[in-house]
This record gives C-alpha cells, sequence and structure tokens, in this order.
C-alpha cells in the first residue's frame, strides 16, 4: 500500500514543473513535491494550494466547482501499479477531506487544508509512503 502511494505521489508531482508559473509557487517553497510527505513539511503557503489545484487540473482530476472528480482519479489511482488496491480508500479520505473544509471558499486555500488533512489521515491509517523509499525512487528515476 505504502508502495502504491509511492507511485501515486511521483506520478502526481510530474505535474509540478508546469504548474509552477502558474501558481507562484518557487522552489524555496517546494523543492520537489514528494516532500509533502516530510514531517516537517508545513502547510502554510496559499501558492501550494495552488500548485495542487493545477496539478489536478492537469490530470483532469477536478470538476467544474474544482472539487475531486471521482471517476477520473479512480481512472488515474489505477493506471498506478495495484492501484486498485488503494483507489476506493484514498477517494474515501479525499472525500471525507473535501467535506470537513467545504466552506473555505477559496479554492487555493480549501484544497492545502484538504491537501493536508489527506497527509494526515494516511499516517493513521498507516499508507503513507516513507521519505527514504521516496527519495530512493526519484532519485533511481532521474538517473
Ligand atoms: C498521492 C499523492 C499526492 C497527493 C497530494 C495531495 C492530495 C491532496 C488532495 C487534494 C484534492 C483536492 C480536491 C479538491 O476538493
Amino acid at each position: 500500500n505504502v508502495d502504491v502511494m509511492k507511485d501515486v505521489t511521483l506520478g502526481f508531482g510530474e505535474a509540478l514543473q508546469q504548474c509552477r508559473e502558474e501558481s507562484q509557487l518557487t522552489e524555496d517553497k517546494m523543492e520537489e513535491f514528494f516532500h509533502f510527505w516530510r514531517d516537517d513539511f508545513r502547510f502554510e503557503d496559499r501558492e501550494l494550494g495552488c500548485a495542487i489545484k493545477c496539478m489536478s487540473t492537469h490530470f483532469n482530476l477536478l470538476t467544474d466547482s474544482h472539487r475531486m472528480h471521482h471517476e477520473n482519479t479512480d481512472k488515474f489511482i489505477k493506471s498506478f501499479p495495484n492501484g486498485e488496491v488503494l483507489s476506493q480508500l484514498m477517494i474515501e479520505v479525499i472525500h471525507q477531506c473535501e467535506q470537513r473544509y467545504d466552506a473555505e471558499e477559496d479554492h487555493c486555500w480549501r484544497i492545502l487544508r484538504i491537501a493536508e488533512c489527506f497527509k494526515t489521515s494516511c499516517q493513521a491509517r498507516g499508507i503513507a509512503p516513507t521519505m527514504e523509499l521516496l527519495m530512493t525512487e526519484f532519485i533511481m528515476e532521474a538517473e
């Protein structure tokens, strides 16, 4: 499960470079997307929420009201090896987080809060990938 999350994170993270300009997310705020899983990662910059919104749009994962598109998200997760073992759970977690922050009208801020909630829930459920795992894979991919 942790391996599936690793692959989805690295796959999703491929859209970061394309979204930097649009979201004004500078490298000092987030160098690489997988740093999302670091213990000391802070969810403070609105730009990060904007970047996740842009990246989600890039993969067609949002509806017109900027909420998760369940069907497309399911297909996206299942496009990774063994994605089917985690797809339902991930969608459920994100959906619960969406409901918790539904009153926030600013899309970037809301998505940032949802992302933080998603990370915390994944850690509580033991499906968050470790940084060692992510970094090793990231470096191997780059070589
Ligand atoms: C699994 C890899 C990365 C996940 C990153 C962020 C997940 C955040 C979910 C935000 C979904 C936005 C939904 C909008 O309502």
